[in-house]
């Protein structure tokens, strides 16, 4: 199959297409950047819901319950799950296992793990890509879930247009996301596991974190927000938005209870960008930071691959030994290139 009757079949939403191409991407195989630019414009009407938090905290499983959730109202879901652990891997607990199949069943329901990769900015770049495949392909809503760990992982939730920031008690911190400053990301914050003893602690406390805060360190988190985004001066400002308060929506992700709750609430955020007039700025803010994140990864590979053999080595040396300075050795690495 050439590329052009690969892309022709991932517009008609063939899912074995769909799967060649994602691998496709996985592996940067040839064609795929052929392939991506074709899609391009069949692309930007999904909704992108992130989905991350510490480990174990029930993403995963959350996930499942969502994709079951927007299968019940008739709309396709795409899932990319960007997480080694994940039980989409198949290093399952037998309960996700068997939902898990549940899903794989239906047609309407697209699952993909993504691999972690080790370059800088690579995953993603990946999980960009895939997304784009997916909408493309004309699923209604993707699901990307991550390990709200790293910040590459913090860059892949961004992505998004609805971010959800799931917690569950009894992970030792009340709150596990605050020290990783994940909570400011949120859209929507979960508390999973409600059914568990410390829920009503962990809701609380997200909760009064937010009226403290509220209105004044939503501005602060748009601010925020913004310069995290750029590495240069400022050129699409933050969007001045009637402010978003992120609701806490208490999840037992394991039993569906509270997931009608949370579709609720991703609608109503979805609700609130397209009334603020506020979804397009946004999108553009992301549209911005991907060019970066791709001039800089394109840039650097281009300049790496130019240098002489051995050049980067022995300007590293060289730094060791205090015989250049680091920036005096950019310098001469971009002279050579
Ligand atoms: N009691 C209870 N257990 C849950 C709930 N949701 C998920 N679990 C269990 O919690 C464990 C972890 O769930 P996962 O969905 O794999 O969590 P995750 O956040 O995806 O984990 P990682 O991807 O490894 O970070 C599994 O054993 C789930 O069955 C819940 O609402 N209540
Ligand atoms: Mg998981």
């Amino acid at each position: 199959m050439s590329i052009e009757q690969l892309t022709q079949a991932v517009l008609r939403g063939e899912m074995r297409a769909v799967a060649r191409l994602l691998t496709y991407v996985e592996n940067e195989r040839e064609g795929t950047r052929e392939a991506l630019t074709a899609l391009f414009p069949h692309t930007g009407r999904a909704w992108v819901i992130g989905i991350t938090g510490a480990p174990g905290t029930g993403k995963s499983t959350l996930v499942a319950a969502l994709a079951k959730g927007y299968r019940a109202q008739g709309r396709t879901v795409g899932i990319v799950a960007v997480d080694p652990s994940s039980p989409f891997t198949g290093g399952a607990i037998l309960g996700d296992r068997i939902r898990m199949r549940d899903l794989s069943d239906d047609d309407g329901v697209f699952i993909r793990s993504m691999a972690t990769r080790g370059q800088l900015g690579g995953l993603a770049r990946t999980t960009r890509d895939a997304i784009r495949v997916l909408d493309a392909a004309g699923f209604s809503v993707i699901l990307v879930e991550t390990v709200g760990a790293g910040q590459s992982e913090v860059e892949v939730a961004r992505t998004a247009q609805t971010t959800i920031v799931v917690e569950a008690p009894g992970l030792g911190d009340q709150v596990q996301s605050v020290k990783a400053g994940i909570l400011e990301i949120a859209d929507i914050l979960v508390v999973n596991k409600a059914d568990k003893a410390g829920a009503d602690n962990a809701v609380a406390t997200l909760r009064m974190m937010l009226e403290m805060g509220h209105p004044a360190m939503r501005e602060q988190m748009a601010a925020h927000h913004g310069r995290q985004m750029r590495v240069t001066a400022p050129t699409v400002a933050a969007p001045a938005a009637p402010l978003w308060v992120p609701p806490v929506v208490r999840t037992v992700a394991s039993e569906g209870t509270g997931v009608a709750e949370l579709i609720e609430a991703i609608e109503q955020h979805r609700a609130h960008l397209t009334d603020a007039h506020v979804g397009a700025a946004l999108e553009k803010q992301r549209l911005e930071m991907e060019l970066y994140d791709r001039l800089r990864a394109t840039l650097l590979a281009r300049l790496l691959h130019r240098l002489p053999p051995h050049a980067f080595e022995e300007i590293l040396d060289q730094l060791q030994t205090r015989a250049i300075d680091p920036q005096t050795a950019v310098e001469q690495m971009l002279r050579m290139g």
